[in-house]
């Protein structure tokens, strides 16, 4: 018998080529110990709200009011909704024909795109255009609408950063495209480099490679760095010279700890360069309603916005969009809230802004939490997390913790992480998942888990990263940069 069409030894080899780590072994190994009845804390994915992050207010009513119309039609519905909630709602549904159980242009709804477009402009303080903004379901989809439009096949490169969010190098792979790696330099607190950048264009050129674009995620993901003013304008400079586009992951814009560098975007930086980069470099840009202070994870939301894209590809993405008929109505909904929150004066105002400071407040002082927990950890150090939701320490692993983990078939890193889950049922991720440079180890949590919880957690991390240590360190020196 041959082999059946969705046999393993049939299926695209590019499907099983590409790798998640963020819901890889680890992640099953911690489902199976959940299981068996052990308390997990799911530290490897960045879903605030499965750590008991609490929904806003504001946004869920609306919502509530757009999935249940008939109660606007209850006359009690003032008792229950605040006034600018049940009119959001009503003008939310206005915008569609059918409610949210109706598809939306494949584009996304004309009325959320034109928030978007008005956010952008308030944000950046340069015009932007609706027609260039496409709704989408979350940022993933995002990004694998975008590098399919870009990729025709292995020879076509992206710069992706080293490490990295496993979307891109896995989405590159299922396309069949080429990953040309940039390293972050972990000693300059993760920072960008234009002549690592310079190496790895032209390394990738002279294997034969046609480099075409070019990944910046800011704030990092697992990294947490934030890029200055200074640095995205040596990108920007960087892919004209190249002639790359630019995809400018941006869906941590509003998880930020520190003040010594706000998030600034792209776009703003491309625009204040003036001609003739302003008009002539490519750039993507995208955002996602799974992070910041909504966390809206499961709703699935997300944009991405062009510029100085042609509007022949642009309708050619129009069109592969339309394949999908349409993105999800309500997580359009939740990204026009994030985007127009309620003033200063609504009704709505005092307890958004109660809640949604409440949470980054929390967010930063957590950040400080881990940080300095991890850096009070045996052969363990760790940059501050400037921004996004996660923490990255480079654990100095001893050889003989690596000579113990190479005779349990593991990467060394994969065998810390798998240890450290059965004693203290923290579930991380192994940094080879995100990409590191040889012989170095780290592993990446979030910041997430409930602040109350935090300190117990780090205590327990602790105890068994220096009771690893003391067991494997015999002082021969240890696995570092
Ligand atoms: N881009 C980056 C840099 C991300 O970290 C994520 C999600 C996404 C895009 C996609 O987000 P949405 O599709 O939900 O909009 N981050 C994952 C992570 O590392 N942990 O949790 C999710």
């Amino acid at each position: 018998m041959p082999p059946k069409p969705l046999d393993l030894v049939s299926i695209n080899e590019n499907v099983k080529k590409a790798q998640y780590a963020v819901r890889g072994e680890l992640y099953l190994r911690a489902t199976e110990l959940q299981k068996e009845g052990k308390k997990i804390i799911f530290t490897n994915v960045g879903n605030p709200h499965a750590l008991g992050q609490k929904p806003l207010t504001f946004p869920r009513q609306v919502v509530a009011l757009c999935q249940a119309p008939f109660l606007l039609d209850d006359p009690n519905v003032g008792l229950l909704f605040p006034a600018d909630a049940i009119a959001r709602a009503k003008q939310y549904l206005s915008f569609t024909s059918g409610g949210l159980g109706a598809y939306s242009d494949s584009r996304g709804i004309p009325g959320v795109r034109k928030e978007v477009a008005e956010f952008i402009q308030r944000r950046d303080g340069y015009p932007s255009d609706p027609e260039f903004v496409f709704l989408t379901d979350g940022a993933s989809k995002a990004v694998m609408q975008i590098l399919n439009t870009i990729i025709r096949g292995e020879g076509d490169g992206i710069m992706v950063p080293v490490p990295q969010y496993p979307l891109y190098s896995a989405t590159i792979a299922l396309l069949g495209g080429t990953l040309v790696p940039y390293y972050l330099e972990e000693t300059a607190n993760w920072g960008l480099d234009t002549n690592e950048l310079r190496k790895s264009v032209s390394e990738a050129r002279y294997k034969g490679l046609n480099v075409k674009a070019m990944v910046i995620i800011n704030p990092g993901n697992p990294t947490g760095q934030c890029l200055s003013q200074e640095n995205l304008r040596e990108v920007l400079q960087f892919c004209y010279e190249e002639n790359l586009v630019l995809l400018g992951d941006e869906v941590y814009q509003t998880n930020i700890y520190q003040d010594e560098r706000p998030f600034i975007s792209s776009k703003k930086v491309l625009m204040d360069m003036g001609p003739p980069l302003s008009k002539e470099v490519q750039l993507v840009s995208f955002h996602s309603v799974s992070k910041g202070y909504f966390g809206e994870c499961g709703q699935r939301g997300g944009y991405f916005e062009m510029t100085n894209i042609p509007p022949e590809t642009v309708d050619e993405i129009y069109k592969v969009a339309s394949i999908s008929l349409s993105p999800n109505v309500p997580a359009q909904i939740f990204m026009g809230l994030m985007l127009n929150q309620p003033k200063p004066g609504d009704i709505s105002y005092d307890q958004f802004a109660r809640e949604s400071k409440g949470i980054l407040e929390s967010l930063r002082r957590r950040a400080r939490i881990m940080t300095d927990g991890f850096n009070s950890c045996r052969n363990v150090v760790c940059n501050f997390t400037e921004g996004a939701m996660y923490s990255f320490p480079q654990i100095r692993l001893p050889p003989k913790a690596l000579e113990i983990a190479q005779q349990a078939g593991k990467a060394a890193d994969v065998y810390y992480c798998l240890k450290l889950l059965e004693a203290t049922g923290i579930s991380t991720v192994p940094g080879s998942g995100f990409g590191q440079k040889e012989g170095v180890f780290h592993l990446r949590t979030t910041i997430l888990p409930a602040e109350e919880e935090m300190p117990a957690i780090m205590d327990s991390f602790k105890k068994f990263n220096d009771d690893f240590m003391e067991q494997y360190d015999d002082h021969r020196g240890y696995s570092r940069l």
